[in-house]
């Protein structure tokens, strides 16, 4: 077991100079999935991984990978280390790019110090991790492990109404690879915890062994635009206040059930959007998670039961479109165990855990046998720009990551 640390500077100097990539004149990091702030910060990685003398592949659905092989490693399957580097709106600077560089670090520091892996290791950047833009998220790890068809992906309509195909083209981003060209012979994730358990727990570790389930739905309430002023309370078709009693009801369930779900209306509009006009439309979105795809299925067909008693008690249409749907994935046991190991002879704390974020590790599962590294989030914040894991922690991450790299591409 390899006990030689990353260079902690050069990867905290990348984690910085990335995350200065992407501002805008408030200062706000937004590098949404196939923008040109995205291009920049994929322009940026890629020089990285040129300078460091590795192979750069981008296949059709725009994933980047980094490939370090030897003459005499060359043609067995790669060791891959990833995650992504485009971000939500307002972002930190250690969702996804923290695992990228990392692993990224991780060949550096190997290559430094002599190690002959037996197989190929590969850095990869999925596209679209975030789906802000374009729903589903973990779009470019979902094509990577065949679950769904790189055509279907690249003709995705965003929120703005351009395609993810001609949005990569346009940053020239647009690879030529077949998706799933490198299949692993194993993936290993690095990321922020994103939530506030290794904090709370004071672990500096997480051995992440499980990812719960995700169900994203957009849905259109219909009602009547009328006037605020003249029209009786009983009198109305309100989608405004139709809308508002799904997350009222979200609420309510989830706290009668006991259950460790998590449900969110992270988007919302309303039509004609006046201050004097009952909404005659609003449209909005419903993240739901759980742990257990049972609990989660029983979630989303009590909130479609409550969507068809809404039609009729407020008089309105309630349509839903499916964004995404991802069932819970366990990882593997073996590389659970490994980084267990070496959190234990680097005298880190370590624990067991489920991801409540969605990764790229869980797509790559579906393919290979996965599993993640968390470090704390402080306060357990996220998607947010107060973001942050201390830089200890962050060079500890690696540092297990480095150990999980050798013990899977040593032998
Ligand atoms: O939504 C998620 O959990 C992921 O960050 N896309
Ligand atoms: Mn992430
Ligand atoms: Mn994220
Ligand atoms: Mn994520």
């Amino acid at each position: 077991m390899s006990h030689q640390s990353i260079n902690a500077e050069r990867l905290l100097t990348r984690i910085r100079e990335l995350g200065a990539i992407g501002r805008n004149d408030q200062g706000q990091l937004t590098r949404l999935a196939a923008s040109a702030t995205d291009k920049l910060g994929r322009d940026r990685l890629v020089a990285w991984l040129r300078a460091a003398g590795l192979e750069i592949a981008v296949d059709r659905i725009g994933n980047i990978f980094g490939v370090w092989q030897s003459q005499d490693n060359a043609g067995q399957s790669p060791l891959m280390l990833g995650s992504h580097i485009d971000t939500v709106i307002n972002a930190g600077i250690y969702d996804g790019s923290y695992g990228v560089l990392a692993a990224l670090e991780v060949i550096e520091t190997l290559k430094e110090q002599g190690f002959a892996p037996v197989r190929p290791i590969v850095v990869a950047a999925f596209t679209n991790e975030e789906g802000v833009r374009y729903a589903p998220d973990m779009l470019g790890s979902l094509v990577h492990g065949g679950g769904l068809a790189v055509e279907a992906a690249l003709a995705t309509v965003g929120t703005d109404g351009t395609t993810l195909g001609s949005e990569l083209a346009c940053i020239g981003y647009a690879g030529t690879a077949e998706p799933g060209f490198l299949k692993p012979h194993a993936y290993v994730e690095l990321h922020i915890e994103q939530g506030p358990v290794l904090e709370r727990e004071a672990t500096t570790i997480g051995a992440v062994e499980n990812l719960q389930g995700i169900s994203w739905q957009r849905v259109t309430i219909d009602g009547v635009a009328n006037h605020a002023g003249t029209t009786p309370m009983a009198m109305r078709s309100d989608a405004g206040l139709a809308a508002a009693r799904v997350g009222l009801f979200l609420r309510e369930h989830i706290a009668r059930s006991n259950a460790p779900s998590v449900a969110t209306i992270g988007t919302m509009r309303f039509e004609p959007d006046a201050i004097n006009v009952i909404p005659s439309r609003a449209v909005f979105t419903i993240d739901l998670r759980d742990p257990d795809e049972d609990r989660l299925r029983a979630l989303e067909s009590a909130l479609s039961g409550f969507l068809d008693r809404l039609e009729q008690e407020e008089h309105v249409i309630v349509s839903v479109e499916r964004l995404a749907r991802f069932e819970p994935v366990s990882f593997d046991g073996a590389i659970v165990a490994a980084i267990e190991v070496s959190a234990k002879a680097r005298g880190l704390k370590s624990r067991r855990m489920t991801s409540g974020a969605g990764h790229d590790a869980q797509m790559i599962a579906r393919i290979a046998p996965a599993a993640m590294i968390f470090v704390p989030s402080r306060d357990g914040i996220s998607h947010n720009p107060r973001e942050h894991t201390d830089p200890a922690d962050l060079v500890a991450g690696a540092n297990v990551l480095l150990d999980v790299a050798v013990r899977l591409a040593g032998s």
